[in-house]
This record gives structure tokens, C-alpha cells and sequence, in this order.
């Protein structure tokens, strides 16, 4: 019987040990990026986060919706909060409501949960991502400055509806 060959055994070469060294400089790049990005990239979104039972979640979203309602589309309700003030989505299996309309160059208090399990919530083209969790109310501070309509996806798996789960945010002078 023979022993495989032992080739790894010999030292490095010359190519090898400048991967090797390349590698781990990248290693060490990327690592220190996470930290650095974290304070300087100015992508991180304001969020205070409280716990909340989704059932008076709930309640406060429809008092929300039936206070501010202006329109309907496809069944869901629109609403036209005054600016400056708190506003609230809710994420359910598999819908988002309501639809906001909102003035551009104000800053409102978004507040975002679920009634059911974990969502994301995932504002394009601008890609704000935020989590949707039951059981917790995320604040988010958002100034819109452009108006028109942006996309909302959910971008954390949810079920068979997941991919069904759109809607959009209104942005008006
Ligand atoms: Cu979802």
C-alpha cells in the first residue's frame, strides 16, 4: 500500500504565499470596513424600537387609517397623514397597509410592525431596509425628498404569498 503523495506538505511557493498574503490583507480590509462604515456611511436609519402586542397595534393602525383615509386602491386604503406627524404601516400575510401618502421635505415617525411573523420591509429604488417584527414597533425617522411613488417589497421570506406582498408610498409637493 502507498501513502498519498504528500505535496502540501512542502513549503509554500512564491504565487501561493502572495495569495495567502493578499488574502488575509483583504481579510483584514473588509473587517475593518464593518466598524468604520458603520459610523461614517451615513446608511443607517434612525430606529427606536418599543414592544407592543400586535393586537393594539392593530387597533392603532385601523384608528390611524380611519382618522386620515383619503382613497382606496385595489381594496386597500390610503391615507393622508398630516405632515410631520407619526405614521404607521402594518405587515401582514401577505399585505401591506395602509398606502401613505406623504409631502416631500417633512419628517415623519414611521412606525412598522406585524400581526403574524417576521417581514422586511424594503423601500426601492432607494433600498431602505427595515425589519417587521410581531411583538415589536420599529420608529424609523423618514424625510421624503423626492416626490413620486416608490415600491415597497417584502424582502424576508414569508410564505407562498411572500412574492405578492407590494405596495407603494406616495410622495407629493
Ligand atoms: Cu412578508
Amino acid at each position: 500500500m502507498l501513502a498519498p503523495q504528500r505535496v502540501w506538505w512542502q513549503p509554500l511557493s512564491r504565487m501561493e504565499r502572495s495569495w495567502v498574503i493578499v488574502a488575509f490583507v483583504l481579510c483584514l480590509f473588509f473587517t475593518a470596513m464593518m466598524p468604520f462604515w458603520f459610523v461614517v456611511g451615513r446608511q443607517n436609519v434612525p430606529v427606536t424600537t418599543y414592544r407592543v402586542d400586535p393586537k393594539v397595534y392593530e387597533q392603532v393602525v385601523n384608528d390611524f387609517i380611519a382618522e386620515y383615509k383619503v382613497d382606496e386602491i385595489n381594496g386597500i386604503p390610503v391615507v393622508e397623514p398630516p405632515p410631520g406627524g407619526e405614521i404607521y404601516m402594518l405587515a401582514r400575510q401577505w399585505q401591506w397597509s395602509p398606502i401613505l401618502k406623504l409631502k416631500k421635505g417633512e419628517t415623519y415617525k414611521l412606525h412598522l410592525s406585524s400581526t403574524d411573523i417576521l417581514h422586511g420591509f424594503s423601500l426601492q429604488p432607494t433600498n431602505m431596509n427595515l425589519m417587521v417584527m410581531p411583538g415589536y414597533d420599529y420608529v424609523a425617522e423618514i424625510t421624503p425628498t423626492q416626490v413620486g411613488e416608490y415600491a415597497i417589497v417584502c424582502n424576508e421570506y414569508c410564505g407562498i404569498g411572500h412574492h405578492l406582498m407590494v405596495t407603494k408610498l406616495i410622495v407629493t409637493d
